[in-house]
C-alpha cells in the first residue's frame, strides 16, 4: 500500500452509488453499437457483442464526482480505450476526443487523457453488469478525471483535431477536470 491519501481534498465517500445525469435514461441502439469516427483512417461501427470478444481488463479505480462524492471499492470490467482506438486508427493530427451518449449528451477530453492506461469502455462494476441508471450497457470510465467525463450510454467516440466543448463544458471554463488538482468554482452538477 502507498501512503498517498485515498480521497482528494474536499471529497466525501458515497455509501451508495449515486445516480447522476442530465435528463432521462436514453433509449439506445438495439443491439447496442458504438460508432468510431472523426479524424480516423477507419471509421468503424462495433457492436457491444464484438467489443466483448476483445481481450478484457479489470481496472480497480475510485471515481470522484465534481459535486463532492467519491465511489471507492470499484473494479471496472471492459476493454481498454487503446484497443478500441487501434480499430479506428486515428490520424496523427487527432488531439481531442468527444464521447457521445445515446440521447445526445457529450463530453470532451484531451486524447492524452483518454490514452491514460486506466481508461476503459466498461460494461460491469465489481462483476455485475452496469444497470441502465449507471450507463449500462456501456460507459466510459476515465477515473483520473472527475466522473463527469465518464460518459454513460456510450454510443460514439469522435477523434478531433481541434477541441470542442461537450454538453456541460459549453457552460463552463472547465475542460480538463482532475479531482486531485481541483478548481471547483461553479461546477455544473
Ligand atoms: N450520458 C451521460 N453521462 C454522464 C453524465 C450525464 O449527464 N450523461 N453525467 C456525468 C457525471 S457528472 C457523473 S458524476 C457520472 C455519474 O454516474 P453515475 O450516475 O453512474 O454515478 O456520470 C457522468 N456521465
Ligand atoms: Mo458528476
Amino acid at each position: 500500500m502507498s501512503d498517498l491519501p485515498r480521497l482528494p481534498p474536499g471529497q466525501v465517500v458515497a455509501k451508495r452509488w449515486p445516480v447522476l445525469h442530465h435528463g432521462d435514461i436514453p433509449v439506445g441502439p438495439d443491439p447496442w453499437t458504438i460508432h468510431l469516427f472523426g479524424a480516423v483512417r477507419r471509421e468503424t461501427v462495433l457492436t457491444l457483442a464484438a467489443l466483448q470478444t476483445l481481450p478484457r481488463v479489470a481496472i480497480p479505480a475510485d471515481v470522484h464526482c465534481v459535486t463532492g462524492w467519491s465511489l471507492l471499492e470499484s473494479v471496472w470490467t471492459g476493454v481498454p480505450f487503446a484497443a478500441v482506438e487501434a480499430r479506428a486508427a486515428p490520424l496523427p493530427t487527432a488531439r481531442f476526443l468527444m464521447a457521445h451518449a445515446a440521447g445526445g449528451w457529450t463530453t470532451n477530453v484531451a486524447l492524452a487523457d483518454a490514452r491514460h492506461p486506466g481508461v476503459v469502455l466498461a460494461w460491469a462494476r465489481n462483476g455485475e453488469a452496469l444497470m441502465a441508471a449507471h450507463g449500462g450497457p456501456l460507459r466510459l470510465i476515465i477515473a483520473h478525471l472527475y466522473f463527469w467525463k465518464s460518459c454513460k450510454w456510450l454510443v460514439g467516440l469522435e477523434w478531433m483535431t481541434e477541441d470542442r466543448p461537450g454538453f456541460w463544458e459549453a457552460d463552463t471554463k472547465y475542460s480538463h477536470l482532475d479531482p486531485w488538482h481541483a478548481v471547483r468554482a461553479d461546477p455544473p452538477s
